[in-house]
């Protein structure tokens, strides 16, 4: 037979990759999933996988074969209630999603987001002074968490009541991407006001002149869609732009006070801030898990998946697959790290990738002016999330510079 006709099995993984264990530390389990082989097969929940970088990126390139209208989560939208009203964006394929990107494309567009790297170094350096003078201090609670609430709702010209329901959102977006475990059900306490409010907050009426948000209403209009996506299309920077951009800053922080001397490049090399921010998303990435639906019997890698089955792609493992990467489990600020997919690959790799990158950009140039040494001050604490790994609390102690 052929090699394009061999056909073997997926590798049988009995570990659940959503329970407490692997979603407390993902980097132990990876190793184990990749070794395993090309194509995963979880029992557990009958669904396929994928963790090398070849496989994970051949997936994600092929939205044709792997498509995300039917949910890129556990649940199959052909099957199963999707948890909210699917994202006109994350959960629709071509054409419509070409349609949604193009306008979003140009809210996002780089010389409007520039216009507004002033005022975040601004709200950055205030941020920071206020705590390098209190020397120790929680570098997520404190800092990562502040900075992106201080900027983006008032970039999208939010709601200045209930913004607290931000994270909450998010955070139960990004489980119900996984299993109904109690990760999951912890997150839905109390979930229906914020969820109410998320709604409220998306509409025209409700969002500041001059604000993103409005422009997507507007943008929407002018490309001649239908009204009601702009709100729809709003809560996409609700669902993906805050507990990403958070967890995207605070394991850069993480990985920075377990590796001194990348900090002391840093400080010495300010042209390195770029690559440390793409180091900290292939080394500890927020986004650890999407899922795609097969629309047809395809051979991945000498395996044969059957139409309509949901295949996870392990994002974190990709970024650390050494069959890719030389010293793949090295934070190393001064490497090559183009080609991570930490924001994805293919059309539905991050929309908002620019504006994460200005938002880490600006918190690392002005945090490595003013602090020499950062020092973890007590145990760091993971908030476990079906999808992201995240962080609650990062004590540290830092050295003014
Ligand atoms: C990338 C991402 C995550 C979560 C939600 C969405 C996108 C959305 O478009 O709603």
């Amino acid at each position: 037979m052929s090699e394009a006709h061999r056909t073997e099995r997926a590798a049988s993984v009995s570990v659940d990759p959503f329970s407490i264990e692997v979603l407390s530390d993902p980097y132990a389990y990876h190793p184990q999933i990749r070794d395993a082989g090309p194509v995963l097969w979880f029992p557990q929940y009958q669904v396929f996988g994928v963790a090398r970088y070849a496989e994970v990126k051949e997936v994600l390139s092929d939205w044709e074969t792997y498509c995300s209208s039917r949910g890129v989560g556990l649940a199959d939208f052909s099957r199963d209630t999707p948890w909210r009203t699917p994202s006109l964006l994350l959960e629709r394929d071509p054409p419509l999603h070409t349609s949604t990107r193009t306008v979003m494309n140009k809210v996002v567009a780089l010389p409007r987001l520039k216009k507004l790297a002033d005022h975040w170094r601004v709200v950055a350096r205030d941020l920071i002074d206020g705590l390098v003078a209190q020397r120790s201090f929680d570098a997520v609670q404190d800092l990562a968490e502040q900075f992106p609430l201080r900027i983006f709702p008032d970039t999208l010209g939010l709601l200045q009541e209930g913004r607290e329901n931000l994270l909450i959102y998010a955070t139960s977006t990004f489980n119900a991407f996984g299993p109904r475990n109690d990760v999951f059900l912890e997150s839905q306490i109390g979930i229906e006001p914020a969820l109410a409010w998320i709604d409220e907050a998306c509409r025209y009426e409700n969002l500041a002149p001059g604000g993103w948000g409005r422009d997507v209403h507007d943008f929407v209009k002018e490309a001649g869609l239908p009204a009601e996506y702009g709100a729809l299309l709003v809560r996409s920077f609700l669902s993906a732009g805050v507990d990403t951009t958070i967890n995207g800053i605070g394991n850069l922080l993480h990985a920075f006070s377990l590796h001194p001397q990348e900090w002391q490049k840093l400080r010495n090399d300010r042209s390195l801030v770029k690559r440390a921010f793409e180091e900290g998303l292939r080394w500890q990435g927020t986004a650890q898990t999407f899922f795609r639906t097969t629309t047809r019997n395809v051979n991945l890698a000498g395996v044969n998946i059957p139409e309509g089955s949901k295949v996870i792609a392990f994002l974190g493992a990709a970024n650390r697959d050494p069959r890719h990467w030389e010293e793949a489990d090295t934070f190393n600020i001064s490497r090559q790290t183009s080609g991570h997919v930490g924001f994805g690959f293919g059309i539905h790799q991050c929309l908002g990738q620019m504006i994460a990158r200005q938002e880490s950009e600006v918190v690392l140039e002005v945090l490595s002016q003013r602090v020499a040494s950062i020092t973890p001050a007590g145990e760091p604490q993971r908030r476990l999330n079906n999808t992201l790994f995240a962080m609650k609390s990062l004590p540290v102690t830092i050295e003014p510079a």
